[in-house]
């Protein structure tokens, strides 16, 4: 398709740039990890829609080299002062099915030296639906190498909690529509409020999504939410941004 060669071409021609979403810790009050987020300057088409048609194709393997070698260069080079800094990937279902992840992020990893523990994993709830048995592979030797899983858009799938733990999930990101209109929904408070409960239960750490307003902020902290990543705390941002950022 047209739009799947113009990201052929901003691949080669390095177009394609990650940016970082800092994470908000409400009991250390630091920022110290942070999302990896795809961007394509001067585009005006959404991120959802490149991936989408990326996973047309084994463009989307290119994709996720690219955003695994940019991520580890950029950890391997942050200010000493910064070395606990990490950084959590996205990952398509359909690179566990065509993509020897394990070897991806251990050699680049090596070619960095870096900390594989400096890096997170967020899978969709598709993800273990599609590829249940060899994902799980994929990612329990991901674990073994000292990498975080985090189950991303948490509540708007089908995630039993069998499969929270068959799988060794470390987090789970709840998705952005419950936290906006967390106020204004029941539903929605009633929901955060269980899953809240249930991460407590089964000892998994909770990241809330898409924190917008100061009212959010204190309804997530009043049901024990502690992490928040959303345009409250912080927007997406290019790695000098970040440094200074963090800095500052
Ligand atoms: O940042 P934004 O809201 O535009 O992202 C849109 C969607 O694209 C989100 O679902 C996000 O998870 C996904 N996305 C962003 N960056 C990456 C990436 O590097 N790899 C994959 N597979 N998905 C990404
Ligand atoms: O699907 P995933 O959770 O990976 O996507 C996260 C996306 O949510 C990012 O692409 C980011 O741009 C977007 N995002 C982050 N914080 C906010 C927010 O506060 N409001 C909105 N509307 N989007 C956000
Ligand atoms: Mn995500
Ligand atoms: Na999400």
């Amino acid at each position: 398709s047209a739009l799947r060669s113009r990201i052929d071409q901003a691949l080669n021609n390095r177009e394609l740039e990650i940016w970082y979403q800092p994470v908000w810790n409400d009991d250390s009050g630091y920022f110290r990890r942070c999302e990896a987020l795809l961007r394509w300057p001067g585009e005006s088409i959404s991120i959802q829609e490149v991936i989408d048609a990326a996973e047309e194709s084994e463009l989307i393997l290119r994709l996720g080299e690219f955003v695994v070698d940019e991520v580890c260069s950029f950890l391997a080079s942050v200010p000493s002062h910064q070395e606990d800094l990490s950084v959590s990937i996205n990952i398509s279902p359909v690179q566990f099915h065509y993509q020897n992840l394990e070897h991806l992020i251990k050699s680049s990893c090596e070619r960095y030296k870096l900390d594989p523990k400096r890096l997170m994993i967020e899978i969709t709830e598709r993800t273990t639906i599609e590829n249940a048995e060899l994902a799980g592979k994929v990612l329990s030797a991901l674990k073994q190498m000292g990498l975080d899983l985090a189950l991303d858009d948490f509540g708007t799938g089908y995630s039993s909690l069998s499969t929270l733990h068959e799988l060794e999930i470390d987090w789970i990101k709840i998705d952005r529509r419950f936290v906006q209109d967390i106020d204004t929904n029941q539903n929605s408070y009633q929901i955060v409020n269980a899953l809240m409960r249930m991460a407590q239960a089964l000892d998994i750490r909770v990241i809330a999504e898409g924190v917008e307003t100061d009212q959010e902020y204190a309804t997530l902290r009043s049901l024990g939410v502690r992490m928040m990543q959303g345009y409250y705390h912080a927007r997406p941002m290019n790695q000098q941004q970040l440094l200074a950022f963090l800095k500052g």
